[in-house]
């Protein structure tokens, strides 16, 4: 029965999608979704056959956030099982690129699970909101840290103190989306920003998103010099001299290093 909380496809050789499918909770986050997407995630990190990952939700909603009817009946419990902590832990470190493709609603923990991946791409009429605190609580799966890195503080406290929706416009306006698109063609945008990804150098690819991601935690110096390391290590790779003969010989590369 969990395989249905989570519909997997391949819709490109190096392409998995993975669509989030709990339609009559909007795609609430229950323990048992998250536990399945960290599963999916780590056999994604382990497939040489992948290279980034889509992840999207429905029409009617992305994710509204954390299941609601799951925290009244069993309280904080339901949020601190090894199975849930876990899951988000691998869902976070996920090595590989990973794009959320939204349409509709992108809130609470949903939205705090779109900004864990790398890019968000949005239909025209989705909406984003960290409503918790209409209700008593507040972001706990890292909405109070990744809001502010991605929009700023202003709209991080904006979003999180009124909990009103902002519509994507606005999102992308104030950098939490990173590619706007016509309602309904989220998932194909998505699909085919993840299908450029696969075609770069693999290494690379993880190389430079992880990089990316330690901006987030050291000092400028220490990031730069975190930089130049893993530059060093793609130099190395087999991967890196066929991409640089490629384009000397003015051919495709073809990149054999997973
Ligand atoms: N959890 C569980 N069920 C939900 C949720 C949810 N978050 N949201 C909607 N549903 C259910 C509804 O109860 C309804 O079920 P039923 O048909 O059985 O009554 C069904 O989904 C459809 O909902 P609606 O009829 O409301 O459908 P709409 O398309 O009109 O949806 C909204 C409108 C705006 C999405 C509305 O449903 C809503 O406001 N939902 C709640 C959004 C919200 O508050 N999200 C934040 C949740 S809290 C959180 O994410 C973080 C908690 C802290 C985590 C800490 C971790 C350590």
């Amino acid at each position: 029965m969990s395989e249905d909380l989570i519909l997997i496809e391949r819709p490109a050789e190096h392409v998995l999608l993975a669509r989030l499918n709990r339609p009559a909770a909007r795609n609430a986050l229950s323990g048992a979704l998250i536990a399945r997407l960290a599963e999916i995630l780590r056999d994604a990190s382990a497939d040489t056959s992948v290279r980034a990952v889509v992840l999207a939700g429905s029409d009617k909603a992305f994710s509204v956030g954390a299941d609601i009817k799951e925290m009244v009946s069993g309280g904080l419990a339901a949020l601190t099982t090894p199975s849930r902590v876990d899951g988000w832990y691998a869902i976070e470190t996920f090595d590989k690129p990973i794009i959320s493709a939204i349409e509709a609603y992108s809130l609470g923990g949903g939205n705090e699970l779109a900004m864990t991946t790398d890019m968000i791409v949005a239909g025209e009429n989705a909406m984003f909101g960290q409503p918790e605190v209409k209700i008593g609580v507040i972001p706990g799966d890292g909405g109070t840290q990744r809001l502010i890195r991605a929009v700023g503080k202003p709209m991080a406290m904006r979003m999180i103190l009124t909990g009103e929706f902002i519509d994507a416009a606005t999102a992308f306006t104030c950098g939490l989306v990173a590619d706007l698109v016509p309602a309904g063609q989220a998932e194909a945008r998505a699909i085919e920003h993840a299908v450029a990804i696969s075609a770069n150098a693999p290494i690379s690819v993880r190389l430079a998103k992880d990089a990316v991601l330690k901006a987030e935690e050291v000092p400028l110096t220490a990031g730069l010099a975190y930089e130049r390391k893993a530059m060093f290590v793609a130099f190395a790779t087999a991967d890196r001299a066929e991409g640089m003969q490629a384009f000397v010989e003015k051919r495709p590369p073809v990149y054999r290093e997973e």
